[in-house]
Formats: structure tokens, sequence, C-alpha cells
């Protein structure tokens, strides 16, 4: 399957679909990607167990069903590097704060004469077999997407969004909230007023914008007002939600007078 490149896709409507995925197992982020998610967020800052060699595995395994873009761990070029070298189609950069990180990652993430993306021969290559038509696409067919999830990068954020080269905004609400004294609080007031300033932003300078969500119902808010593309929970989170859902939906068909929760 082939799909459009990340970069004008976000750009343009329908807005895609996507899950966290925390697991390096690349069946299941296959399963994800045939139960019709558009996009899978491959999470190497927060998951132990997932690196480099695991990320070009769900590559493979997802095969152009759904856009694989992974979460680098730390603020390190090489893992930039490496990631889109193993084909995937974008690379999320967390707790971007100012305009000069976003200048530092259009640098790493994009090839001359954007920025200094060195070129290697990789699985994004075709092993080589594909080099000369990687690198004169490369720039327009892979998205770097900077994530604003702190208070700084919300005061700096018409100079972030006015930096050129990079694709998307994700906006990370846990990390906001945390960095406003309101730990896990994404749904105060202070914390919506911050994601409506990106969200704003991101709208006057015509840069798309994404956003984590725990449920449906925060999804389809964001979706609502105008989120190009969402993440919603997990591939665990989902796999628990739905094994507790199924054992209390036959629970309460064995003993429907139960009325314990
Ligand atoms: C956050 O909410 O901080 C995130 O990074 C979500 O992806
Ligand atoms: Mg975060």
């Amino acid at each position: 399957m082939t799909l459009s490149a990340l970069p004008n896709r976000l750009a343009t409507a329908p807005p895609l679909i996507g899950t966290l995925v925390t697991m390096e197992n690349p069946e299941a982020a296959e399963a994800l990607a045939i139960s019709g998610m558009h996009w899978l967020f491959v999470d190497a800052e927060h998951s132990p167990t997932l690196d480099t060699r695991s990320i070009q595995r769900i590559t493979q395994a997802v095969a152009g069903r759904a856009y694989v873009i992974a979460r680098i761990p730390v603020a390190d070029e090489g893992w930039i590097a490496r990631i889109l070298d193993s084909g995937a189609d974008g690379v999320i950069v967390p707790h971007v704060r100012s305009a000069d990180d976003a200048r530092r990652w259009v640098r790493a993430a994009k090839y001359p004469p954007l920025g200094t993306r060195g070129v290697g021969i990789a699985r994004a290559h075709g092993y080589g077999m594909d080099l000369a038509g990687y690198l004169s696409r490369a720039n327009d067919a892979t998205a770097l997407i900077l994530q604003i999830e702190d208070a700084e990068a919300v005061r700096h954020i018409d100079d972030i969004v006015a930096v050129p080269g990079y694709d998307a905004v994700f906006i990370g609400p846990y990390d906001l909230s945390g960095s406003m004294g309101r730990l896990g609080k994404v749904d105060d007031p202070a914390v919506r007023a911050a994601v409506a300033q990106v969200r704003a932003a991101c709208g006057a300078a015509k840069v798309p914008f994404g956003i984590f969500s725990g449920t449906a119902d925060g999804a389809a808010d964001e979706l609502a007002h105008g989120a190009s593309f969402v993440a919603i929970g997990s591939d665990i989170g989902l796999m628990a939600g739905t094994a507790r859902a199924t054992l209390d939906s036959l629970h309460r068909k064995r003993h429907p007078d139960d009325q314990r929760e």
C-alpha cells in the first residue's frame, strides 16, 4: 500500500486518527494498522522496550497501512537520523521550547538545503537501490513534528510556529499541565487556555496541529477545534481496557442483580 506523503497529508483533510505504540511487538502494531488506525505514534520517549531496531521492525510490519511516526527519547540528532533512515514517516521531538530548538530539529531532520541531515544508506533508501529517489523526495515525504508541552513553549509559540522547515505541531497536554503546576489536570481551565493559545497560533501560521487525548470524547473535541491529527490512548491501554470491558460485560450478564461496579 502506498500512503501519500505525510507532510502534505497532515495539511489536508480528513484528519488522521492514531494511537500510541508502547510495545515492541510488530504484530500488535500491524494489527492496529489493520484495525483502521491512520497513524501510529511509536513512543521511544517513554517505552523502555522501544529502540531504533524495534521501530524499524514495526515500520516493516505496518508496511504502509498506516503512517509510522516515532517520538525520540532525548534531544539527540542521532535518533532522528536513525528513525528516518529506518523508513518511518516522521519524527516527533518532545519538549520543544523555543524557536532556536525548532531550528535545531529542522537542521537534524531535513536534508540540505533546508537542513543538514546526514546521508546514510538504509531501509528508507531501498538499501541503496533507491538512494537518489529518496534523497530527492525525503524532505517532502517525511514529517518533522515539534511537540509543544511546556508553559515556556506556549510563551514562545508565535516565534516557534514561524520557523520554516518543520511540518506540524503536536500538543502534549499532560506535560503542559505539569509545567503549569497542575500535573495531570488536563481539563483545568488554565491548561485548556494554553492549548487554545497553541491552536490559535498554529491556525494563524497555517501549521497543522495534533494533540493527545486519553478518550474518544476528548479526541472528538480536539477534531472539532481543527486538529489535523489526534492520538487516542495506547496499544496496551486499548488492550487492557477491552479486556476489562469484556469481563465486566460477562459479569453483568451472569449476575444482572449485582450492582457492583
Ligand atoms: C503529553 O501529554 O505530555 C504527551 O507527551 C502526550 O503525548
Ligand atoms: Mg509529554
